[in-house]
C-alpha cells in the first residue's frame, strides 16, 4: 500500500527496532512506549483496521494472537500483559494498517480508556 507507514517499516525503507518477523507478521517497538515493553505486531498484508483483517482473513487474526502469546512470552511477560488494538477514529487509530499493541513489563493502569 503506497504512502503506509507500516507498510514502509515491514519493506525496511523505514528503520525499526525488530522483534519478531515471519512470512506473514512483522513485530517492532514502539517509538513512543506507553510501558516498559511495548511491542506493535502488524500483519504483512496491509488490512486498515482490526475489523477489516477479521472479516477477509480469521486465520490471519488467530494466527497474529497465537503471535502475541508467543512475544509475551519472549519478552519475559510472566505477570501478564494488555492486548490493544485502536479501531477507528473514535478509538484515536492514528495508523491505518491494523496493529496489535503489547504493552507490560510493570503493573497497569486499571482503567483502560
Ligand atoms: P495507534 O494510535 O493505535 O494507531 O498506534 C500507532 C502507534 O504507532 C503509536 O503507539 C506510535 C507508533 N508509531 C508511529 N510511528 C511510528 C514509527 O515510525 N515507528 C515506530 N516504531 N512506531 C511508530
Amino acid at each position: 500500500m503506497d504512502n503506509c507507514l507500516f507498510c514502509k517499516i515491514i519493506e525496511g525503507k523505514i528503520p525499526s527496532a525488530k522483534v519478531y518477523e515471519d512470512d506473514k507478521v512483522y513485530a517492532f517497538r514502539d517509538i513512543n512506549p506507553q510501558a516498559p515493553v511495548h511491542v506493535l505486531l502488524v500483519p504483512k498484508k496491509h488490512y486498515a483496521n482490526v475489523c477489516e483483517c477479521a472479516r477477509e482473513d480469521a486465520d490471519l487474526a488467530g494466527y497474529m494472537l497465537k503471535k502475541c502469546a508467543d512475544i509475551a512470552e519472549s519478552e519475559g511477560l510472566k505477570n501478564g500483559f494488555r492486548l490493544i488494538t485502536n479501531n477507528g477514529p473514535d478509538a484515536c487509530q492514528s495508523v491505518q494498517h491494523m496493529h496489535l499493541h503489547i504493552l507490560g513489563g510493570e503493573q497497569l493502569a486499571d482503567r483502560m480508556g
